[in-house]
C-alpha cells in the first residue's frame, strides 16, 4: 500500500512494497518532478525523509545552545545583535523544518518527544563546547559553512516542502558564515593573543566539522537509497571533500594553520589531500557520550518543560478561536 502522507503515523505497521507503483514514483523522480505532500510515495521514502528532516530540525535548535552561552559575552553590541539575530534564524529553520516533516504525517509533538526521550539524533557537532569568543567566529566560518555545503543541493531535493524550506535557510546560512569568518578575520588582524585564540578554536573544532558530513560512503546505511531518490545529490564524502576544497584557502588567507599534518593539495586532481578521520569518537558522540551530549538534553527537557505555559497558552487561543468560528453565522454567498 502506498502513503498518503498527511493521513499516516510512523508507528504504522511497515507497508508492502508495491514494484509498478515503485516504478511510476521512480520515473516522477527521475523527471526531476518535484513530490508533494498527498502525493503516492513508496513508505521507505517517507520515512528516510521524515527522519532526515526531523534530524535536521532538531539539530538546528540544540544547535542554538552553543551559540546562545555567548549572546550575553559579545564583545561590542554590534557582535551581540548580529549573534542574537543568527540564533533567532536557526530558532527560525527548525520551525519551517518541522513543518516540513509534519506534511509527512508525524507530528511536531512526536517529534519533539523523540528528541527529547534520546529516540531521535541531532548533528553531532552540537555537543563540542564554546569555550571562547573565537569558537563562535569558528561556528560561523565552519560549522555553518559545512551546513551550506551539505545544504545547497537539498534545494533540489525530490520532496517539494523540504526543498523550499532550504531556499530560505541557505540565504541565512550564508549570512551566518559571513559574520563567523569577519569574526575570525579581526581576532587574525588582532592582537598575538587573539589570533592565538583563533587557532586553539580551530584545532578544537576542524575534525568535529569534518564528522558533520556524515560517515564514510562505505559506512553510510541510506546514502543510496537517498541518492536513488534524489534526497541526496551528493555522498557523504563528497560533500566532505567539496568543503575541504573551499575552507582551506579561506584559513590560508587567515594565515591559520589546520590540524592536520597530511593536509596537501594534490595538483593531480585539484584537491587537498587530508589525514584520517577518528570515527571511534563520532560514533561515541553520536551515541550519547561526548563532550556536551548530557548538559544539552538536560537543557532541552529543562527548557520543554518551562516553556509548558506557551504551548498551554497558544492551544487555549486556538481552541478559543476555533469555537468563535463555529458560533459565526455562515455569510451569505
Ligand atoms: N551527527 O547513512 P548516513 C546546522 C547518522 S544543521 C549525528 O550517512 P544520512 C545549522 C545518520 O543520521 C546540521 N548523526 O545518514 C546550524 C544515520 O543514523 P540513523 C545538520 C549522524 O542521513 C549551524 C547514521 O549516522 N544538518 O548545522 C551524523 O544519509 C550553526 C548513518 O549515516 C542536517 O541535518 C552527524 N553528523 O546522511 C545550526 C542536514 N551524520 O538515522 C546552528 C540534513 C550521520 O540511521 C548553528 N541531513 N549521522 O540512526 C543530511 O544531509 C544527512 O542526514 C547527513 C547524514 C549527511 C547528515
Amino acid at each position: 500500500m502506498y502513503t498518503q502522507a498527511l493521513n499516516t503515523q510512523d508507528s504504522a505497521p511497515a507497508a508492502k512494497s508495491d514494484p509498478q507503483a515503485d516504478a511510476r514514483f521512480q520515473a516522477r523522480v527521475d523527471a526531476e518532478e518535484k513530490i508533494e505532500p498527498n502525493d503516492a510515495m513508496p513508505e521507505a521514502y517517507r520515512r528516510t525523509l521524515t527522519r532526515q528532516i526531523a534530524q535536521h530540525a532538531h539539530s538546528e535548535i540544540v544547535g542554538m545552545l552553543p551559540e546562545g552561552n555567548w549572546i550575553t559575552r559579545a564583545p561590542s553590541l554590534k557582535r551581540k545583535a548580529a549573534l542574537l539575530a543568527k540564533v533567532q534564524d536557526e530558532g527560525g529553520h527548525g520551525a519551517y523544518l518541522y513543518a516540513a516533516a509534519e506534511t509527512l504525517g508525524t507530528s511536531r509533538e512526536q517529534m519533539e518527544e523523540q528528541l527529547l526521550s534520546g529516540a531521535a539524533k541531532y548533528s553531532s557537532i552540537f555537543n563540542y563546547p564554546t569555550l571562547t569568543w573565537a569558537d563562535i567566529g569558528i561556528v560561523g566560518w565552519l560549522v555553518d559553512g559545512a551546513a551550506i555545503m551539505n545544504q545547497i543541493p537539498l534545494c533540489r531535493c525530490s520532496y517539494g516542502p523540504y526543498a523550499r524550506a532550504m531556499v530560505r535557510i541557505c540565504k541565512e546560512e550564508s549570512f551566518h558564515q559571513r559574520q563567523g569568518y569577519e569574526i575570525m578575520i579581526a581576532l587574525c588582524k588582532g592582537t598575538p593573543a587573539q589570533k592565538q585564540m583563533a587557532q586553539e578554536a580551530l584545532n578544537r573544532w576542524w575534525w568535529p566539522v569534518l564528522m558533520m558530513f556524515g560517515p564514510p560512503d562505505k559506512d553510510s546505511l541510506h546514502t543510496e537509497s537517498a541518492m536513488r531518490w534524489k534526497i541526496k545529490r551528493f555522498t557523504n564524502d563528497e560533500l566532505r571533500q567539496k568543503f575541504i576544497d573551499a575552507t582551506v584557502p579561506q584559513g590560508q588567507f587567515l594565515d591559520l594553520t589546520f590540524p592536520d599534518p597530511a593536509l596537501k593539495f594534490d595538483a593531480g586532481t585539484q584537491h587537498w589531500n587530508y589525514g584520517d578521520i577518528d570515527w571511534t569518537e563520532f560514533k561515541r558522540v553520536v551515541a550519547g557520550d561526548g563532550p556536551c551530549n548530557r548538559q544539552r538534553m538536560k537543557q532541552m527537557r529543562a527548557k520543554h518543560a518551562d516553556n509548558a505555559w506557551v504551548r498551554e497558552a497558544a492551544n487555549a487561543y486556538a481552541r478559543k478561536r476555533q469555537q468563535r468560528a463555529a458560533a459565526m453565522p455562515i455569510a451569505a454567498e
